[in-house]
């Protein structure tokens, strides 16, 4: 989205010009999948799709908020009296971030928000965490609030967690608020600390929307958040991130099968996305190429998250590039996306691959996107 367009926009529709524009991107995950709620380890990367928002002061302690990509529809509601609204779901990202800003930090008052985006919606590329740290950088530039990247993260994951009512980890806020240009990013979910790693320039990261429809809150993605923490108290420690594969299989016979696949998906997750990180900087592909087909594997069998087509596109995408690339399902899964790292010479034929035979044999149509790597959330 063109910032002057977007300020043209909200110009017309307020009647005065906004004081700021600000962006937060989605993001792609590379490896490390439902490993963030264990406070384990991820490798995602900002991505060149995000969440444009507007903004000006009011004078009151009201937000007004209009969405462009649904036909300008407006949403107002009091900063001081904020419930969930059953009828624009859409609205409900801003009410849950302004009402967790105005409860953590003094100083929030009212804004007119004119919001636009195009994260695919649905799709795994975190379109509602960059939604809400857009949000939220907006808000915060406006009133000049202390919120630097990771409070913003935290802010953002607050809102989604007690107010829109998905029990998601950090990952997506977080990568949306302080991705790199140009690099992945590794980031430890227990401490938060962040590695920035560049990505290499022989290869693109494509992402193929399969087009089957995912909802986070709707799915199973919190029984998972719970099977994985029973596996945790059954294993007698406080997230799987301090579990290792001894201790499981030890555990074995004393642990539901379902409990047990879920606790082996997470404990070799995080063994894959750091050996992944590594050997991406190091420019050791094959490795990379091996992790990502192990996390496909352990996300289809032991976690049980990824859908036929899914499976389909990294199969076909697997045997065409072999390890000079990888590939693997991205985000909480039930649909969405698949990513590639692909040489950048083998990119045309992975297009190619999929137009040929993605369509005939599953009958959903697929989306591509060749991504750049960009900057984290900014105003
Ligand atoms: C979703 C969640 F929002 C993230 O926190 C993460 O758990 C991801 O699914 C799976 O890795 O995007």
């Amino acid at each position: 989205m063109d910032k002057q367009l977007l300020s043209a926009e909200f110009e017309q529709h307020f009647a005065h010009a906004p004081a700021l524009v600000a962006h937060a991107p989605g993001r792609v995950n590379l490896i490390g999948e439902h490993t963030d709620y264990n406070q384990g380890f991820v490798f995602p990367a900002a991505i060149n799709f995000g969440t444009w928002v507007a903004a000006s002061a009011r004078d009151d302690n009201k937000i007004v908020v209009t969405a462009r990509d649904y036909s300008n529809a407006t949403n107002a509601f009091a900063i001081d009296n904020i419930e969930y609204d059953e009828e624009q779901g859409w609205a409900n990202y801003v009410r849950g971030v302004v009402k967790v800003l105005h409860e953590d930090v003094a100083g929030l008052k009212g804004a007119n928000l004119f919001v636009t985006g195009n994260v695919p919606q649905g799709a795994g590329l975190s379109s509602s965490a960059s939604f809400e740290v857009a949000i939220i950088k907006a808000l915060s530039a406006l009133y000049e609030l202390p919120v630097d990247g990771v409070k913003a993260a935290l802010l953002g994951q607050k809102a989604e967690n007690t107010f829109v009512g998905c029990s998601c980890g950090i990952m997506d806020q977080l990568i949306s608020a302080m991705g790199k240009e140009g690099n992945a990013m590794l980031l430890d979910c227990q401490s938060l600390n962040i590695a920035h790693s560049p990505l290499p320039a022989s290869h693109q990261i494509v992402i193929i929307n399969s087009n089957v429809k995912r909802g986070l809150v709707d799915s199973e993605y919190n029984l998972r958040r719970e099977q994985c923490e029973q596996g945790a108290s059954l294993l007698g420690v406080s997230s799987l991130r301090e579990a290792s594969i001894d201790m499981l299989e030890k555990a074995k016979p004393h642990m539901p099968d379902v409990v047990y696949r879920r606790a082996k998906h997470i404990i070799t997750e995080n063994a894959r996305t750091l050996s992944a990180s590594t050997a991406l900087k190091n420019g050791d592909i094959v490795t990379v190429s091996e992790a990502m087909a192990a996390s496909h594997a352990s996300m289809r069998d032991d976690f049980e998250i990824t859908v036929p087509p899914i499976d389909y596109l990294v199969k076909i995408i697997h045997s065409l590039i072999g390890n000079t690339g990888g590939v693997r399902m991205t985000g909480g899964g039930f649909g969405g996306c698949v990513v590639a790292l692909v040489p950048t010479d083998r990119v045309n034929d992975v297009k190619q691959c999929v137009a040929d035979n993605y369509f005939n044999e599953t009958g959903y149509h697929a989306d591509i996107y060749v991504c750049t790597a960009t900057q984290g959330a900014f105003a």
